[in-house]
């Protein structure tokens, strides 16, 4: 295979204008007629026709009604000779109920469904399938009318009735010109939550959720994100619906999240299905996001997309700064803003840093690669909404909102790039930061890498000034050895040694201000002064996280406590209390005595303590500070990664939490009951949240001592909980523990969901991710396998399984004897037959394979080397495993 090469971007040589396909539909033999009409693009007056096709039955070619003579090259089909402007006729058919890529046209229970982007198109008919060719689709589908009663396409049904044989047809019209990756199509026996809403301007629109007949009465949160969505992106940034209708629809065999079809988005039903017998809280708020995100596509993606692939997170990155804004606007309060601000930091540095430290590191607008299914990663959506946010605190929230409406006026119906994007936002702000800093600001998008920021405080008594000085660097990855600085925002306050705010002078400045301010960084090495201070401060750094970097600053341990007490920053408060915990972590792994009981210190318990009882915090924001760094995370810190010993660590750490504050997890279990009916809402689900922590660790602290009455309560919880976050977190406490109580509880579990997919998801992603006893788990995990709900094929049950064992339990699938790194070789080889894009995810499994200390790092070098040594591997496993042994 060849690398693609951004560089090399060239436009299409030809435009389609039209494109009407008429579909027979059939699972194991669909027939597709494409009648498009193309022209000659003026500036590429050389070159023949090249249509992609994949896995597809040519039976007939028509140039201008007329046979034309064709041939086949390297999977295209090519045409010479054409007229400058002709009408292309192609008539060919495909197997969906084959189809077990899920990319194209394929079947999931009996349902037709379509996954275009990015290359998917190429799978239903030859087309010329890359993003910077917009063409207006009609499409009519026949099918038979019992088996499937609802057709459904892009924009408006204009027709529809009955043919012979028992079949119908619908005929559908999409108003908007369009890439072929936002094309769709979806028929089966589906019913739908309507609802109708009027537009600002008094225009109606239809809305719909589509799901199969059981699941209705699990559609109205999604249909409620929606509404809530429509009228966000009219309010905060003045964008319209612009379609009568807009329809959701979900499938339980899809390889991603949800995919935004222009008018028709198809989602995991993960992503849709909501009741308060079977979602937890965090999938209630999974569901706000992505239905958001998705309808924020309809402009940042839809209305506006991409000009090649390499400008992915143009669409991306923004499209998640909006869903993320969005949800932070729902927010009923800066305490659940700053909750919902310290998860998605977590996201990013839980994953995105590792990326970027890793084999697959790459910048968020890439250079090349093989398949662009790859790289819908974390760097490209996290990092690049990191991106736009700094954008936004450059310019200010108004100044950033002017900006995207300059955007979308200057670029509506284009298909574009990132620099048309940050010209945008700058050009709509002449006297901004990032307007005067803008060639350099765009190494965000061109350097891969996480930079290091080592800051350094220096009080001078006589002066009364303090010095903070910077140093910025980024670490080498692949193909990129040297870095440029970048501009990076970071906001700062300083407290006093007792917590209080300070006002910030900086030398040479007139006024002071209160609170945090923005120092813009620019240099290699840059120092600021601030006076007027008649001690030294405690200084907050990066409040809010205000840059995707790694900050590095000696603070003491009563500093960071200061922080933990005292900040107004509540990330900068919640980072306080995680850089004591990863400091103790870090200490008893790099520590040559065996792990004792007491990795953490008095002061940190002591800081826990005062946070549960803290009646001022809200139990979400208890919950992350009280939440230990994860595995993922620590090892992260570390040069060579004993997996084991990271576990162990953590594990002594969980379990000292959860008897030094015994007391106080008692009372927070108590404190945090639920009164009145379920609602999803932050508030509630925090204290839902903390009363499932305190579950954990009174479970956790009672297996220590023999003691019962906690189990046993859990178990009674598990029982009459009222919904599915209370039944879940009983359950996760009694099988995270390691309790006898946990079978039976396992046992009626399933019983009581075994017809709700999504929940027996839960029910194996639970044991394949729970901590390891004894190595306990990857026999635990092959059983799995072997139950009868268990199924490859099934995107979400493989991932709830095989995912949750490798990519999302380390101290239970790094084991000495390698049996783990085997059972996931195999699994990679044998996803990558059926799926490849999944099979792909999967093998990014081991990418910090490097990092690992030995025995583990042989061992698992070994493992990708076995995959590698595959003759007939997808291009998308075949890229992740060279790179990682690279
Ligand atoms: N744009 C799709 C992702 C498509 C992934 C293709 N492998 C969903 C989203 O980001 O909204
Ligand atoms: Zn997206």
């Amino acid at each position: 295979p060849v690398a693609i090469r951004r560089e090399d971007y060239t436009a299409p040589a030809w435009w389609i204008d039209t494109v009407e396909l008429t579909f027979d539909l059939d699972p194991s033999k669909t027939r597709v007629l494409n009648r498009m009409r193309l022209r000659r693009n003026p500036d590429q007056p050389t070159g023949a026709l090249r249509l992609d096709g994949e896995e597809l039955n040519l039976a007939r070619v028509l140039v201008d009604g007329q046979g034309a003579s064709f041939r086949m090259e390297a999977g295209q089909l090519v045409i010479d000779n054409l007229p400058e402007a002709f009408e292309l006729e192609i008539f060919t058919t495909c197997c969906p109920v084959k189809n077990t890529k899920l990319m194209g046209l394929f079947v999931s229970q009996d349902t037709f469904f379509t996954q275009c982007e990015a290359e998917g198109f190429r799978r239903i008919t030859y087309f010329l399938d890359r993003p910077d060719v917009m063409a207006n689709y009609t499409v009519t589908l026949r099918a038979d009318k019992t088996a499937y009663p609802v057709l459904l396409s892009n924009g408006n049904l204009v027709d529809s009735g009955d043919l012979p044989d028992g079949r119908h047809f619908a005929q559908w019209v999409d108003p908007f010109r369009k890439p072929s990756y936002l094309f769709a199509l979806v028929a089966g026996k589906l019913v739908a939550r309507e609802q109708r809403i009027r537009a600002r301007n008094g225009k109606e629109h239809l809305l719909q959720v589509f799901v199969r007949a059981g699941d209705l009465d699990k559609t109205e949160h999604a249909m409620t994100s929606l509404i809530h969505s429509v009228l966000w992106d009219e309010a905060r940034f003045g964008l319209p619906l612009d379609l009568d209708r807009f329809m959701i629809v979900a499938t339980s065999d899809f390889n991603m999240g949800a995919m935004e079809n222009k008018g028709l988005n198809i989602f995991n039903t993960k992503y849709v299905l909501a009741n308060q017998a079977t979602a937890t809280d965090a999938d209630y708020s999974n569901i706000e996001s992505v239905v958001g995100h998705e309808y924020f596509h309809n402009w940042s993606g839809d209305r506006v997309t991409c000009r090649d692939w390499f400008q992915l997170s143009l669409k991306e990155g923004l499209t998640v700064f909006r869903d993320q804004e969005f949800s932070m606007d729902l927010c009923a309060d800066a305490s659940a803003r700053a909750v919902k601000r310290i998860e998605d930091v977590r996201v990013l540095r839980t994953a995105q840093f590792p990326e970027d430290a890793g084999p697959m590191a790459h910048p968020v607008r890439p250079d090349s690669y093989f398949e662009i299914s790859n790289f819908y990663t974390v760097t490209i959506y996290e990092k690049g909404a990191e991106v736009v946010r700094m954008m936004q605190t450059l310019v200010g929230r108004k100044g950033f909102e002017r900006g995207i409406t300059l955007y979308f006026e200057r670029h509506d119906g284009q298909a574009v790039t990132c620099d048309d994007f940050a010209q945008a936002i700058a050009d709509a702000n002449p006297d901004s930061e990032l307007a005067r800093l803008l060639p350099q600001f765009k190494r965000w998008y061109a350097q891969s890498g996480s930079p290091r920021l080592l800051a350094h405080g220096s009080y001078d008594a006589e002066a009364r000034s303090y010095t903070l000085a910077f140093e910025q660097s980024c670490p080498p990855t692949p193909g990129q050895s040297h870095k440029e600085p970048f501009v990076i925002p970071v906001n700062v306050g300083l407290l006093s040694e007792d917590g209080r705010e300070l006002p910030l002078q900086l030398e040479g400045e007139g006024q002071a201000t209160a609170g945090t301010r923005t120092l813009v960084l620019t240099e290699a090495s840059q120092r600021f002064v601030f006076t007027g201070l008649d001690a030294a401060p405690v200084p907050s750094i990066l409040r809010g996280f205000s840059a995707p970097v790694v900050l590095d600053f000696a603070y003491t341990d009563a500093q960071l406590l200061t922080l933990l007490a005292n900040d107004i920053d509540p990330f900068n408060r919640w980072e306080a209390g995680q850089r004591l915990a990863l400091r103790s972590a870090i200490q008893a792994i790099t520590d040559s005595a065996p792990v004792g009981n007491a990795v953490l210190d008095d002061a940190y318990i002591a800081a826990m303590r005062s946070v549960l009882g803290d009646t001022k915090l809200d139990a979400a924001f208890k919950e992350l500070v009280l939440t230990l760094p994860s595995e993922t995370y620590i090892a992260e810190q570390l040069d060579v990664v004993d997996p084991q010993r990271v576990h162990t660590v953590r594990e002594a750490m969980r379990l000292q939490l959860a008897t030094a504050l015994f007391a106080e997890w008692e009372q927070a279990y108590d404190a945090n009951q639920d009164t009145g009916a379920y609602t999803p809402d932050p508030l509630s689900a925090g204290r839902r949240a903390l009363a499932g922590m305190a579950l954990v660790h009174l479970c956790l602290a009672a297996c220590a001592s023999g003691d019962a009455v906690w189990p046993g309560r859990t178990l009674q919880r598990f029982k009459d909980a009222g919904n599915m976050t209370d039944r879940f977190n009983a359950l996760n406490a009694l099988v995270s523990s390691g309790h006898a109580l946990a079978a039976p509880a396992l046992a009626r579990f399933h019983a009581i969901f075994k017809d709700e997919a999504l929940v027996i998801d839960k029910w194996f992603s639970l044991q394949a991710g729970a901590p390891d006893r004894g190595g306990n788990v990857l026999p635990l995990v092959k059983q799995l396998m072997k139950h009868p709900d268990f199924s490859l094929k099934n995107p979400n049950r493989a991932r709830s399984v095989i995912f949750s064992y490798c990519s999302a339990n380390p101290g239970a699938f790094h084991r000495t004897d390698a049996a783990g790194y085997v059972f996931w070789s195999d699994r990679v080889i044998e996803l990558d037959a059926l799926n490849p894009q999944v099979a792909a995810r999967l093998a990014r499994g081991l990418d910090r394979w490097n990092k690992l200390a030995e025995p583990y790092r042989s061992a698992a070098r070994e493992a990708i080397m076995r995959i590698a040594a595959k003759p007939d591997l997808s291009k998308d496993t075949r890229e992740v495993v060279t790179r990682a042994l690279a």
